[in-house]
């Protein structure tokens, strides 16, 4: 259900390492955008509400054991098994607000010591993003923020790889915003970066895949 006028959604995707506010962004520019008219959805991956997402979760949480890149590939399923509604609801006008995607992969993958080239490759052919927030923090100021839940990853020497690896991927186009600014600072940023992107897309601007 294509919009007649061809006006479509926005797909805005945040990056950052555990506790860099990936989330309470999200929800918070969910809330901007509605406000404004934008019909808009927050996603974030892994979804774990699939059958593949469930055994990402238990692997997540310890409950299972699955090898690097076995589990490397069942994020990728999940976010193949997201893509057509992902492109439905681009395409009827609706903005993704999206925690997560597939640059959380390649990075947490490849700080394993995964084959960077290996893990990009199952993302090829996935809708790529209009816009990659960043939000930058260094990972012994995410560590003190607390609220490391124990899962796998939450661990701040497995964290400063995962920083490494990011910034190999980054590209000039991604948006890097200061992470340790307060809340409000960065919600108003991302504010003013997210509805040129919103109105850019409106106007027409064409989906590309990745990379
Ligand atoms: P949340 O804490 O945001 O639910 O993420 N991860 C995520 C990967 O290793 N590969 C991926 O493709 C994605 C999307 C990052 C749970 C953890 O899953 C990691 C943190």
């Amino acid at each position: 259900k294509d919009n007649d006028g061809g006006s479509r959604g926005a797909f805005i995707v945040l990056e950052g390492l555990d506790r860099s506010g990936k989330t309470s962004q999200s929800s918070k520019l969910l809330s901007f955008l509605e406000g404004l008219g934008h019909p808009t959805e927050l996603w974030r991956f892994p979804d774990r509400t699939t059958s593949i997402g469930q055994m990402i979760s238990a692997y997540l949480s310890n409950q299972s054991q699955l090898d690097d890149h076995t589990i490397h590939l069942l994020y990728s399923a999940n976010r193949w098994e997201k893509s057509s509604l992902m492109e439905t609801q681009l395409k009827s006008g609706t903005t993704l607000v999206v925690d997560r995607y597939s640059y959380s992969g390649v990075a947490f993958s490849s700080a394993k010591g995964l084959d960077f080239e290996w893990c990009k490759a199952p993302e090829i052919g996935l809708l790529a993003p209009d816009l990659v927030l960043y939000l930058d923090i260094p990972p012994e100021k995410a560590a003190e923020r607390g609220g490391y839940g124990g899962e796998r990853y939450e661990k701040l020497e497995f964290q400063r790889k995962v920083a490494e690896c990011y910034q190999a991927l980054r590209d000039p186009s991604w948006k890097i915003i200061d992470g340790c600014q307060p809340m409000e600072e960065i919600q108003k940023q991302l504010q003013e970066i997210v509805l040129d992107h919103v109105s850019a897309c409106k106007k027409g601007r064409p989906l590309s895949h990745l990379w």
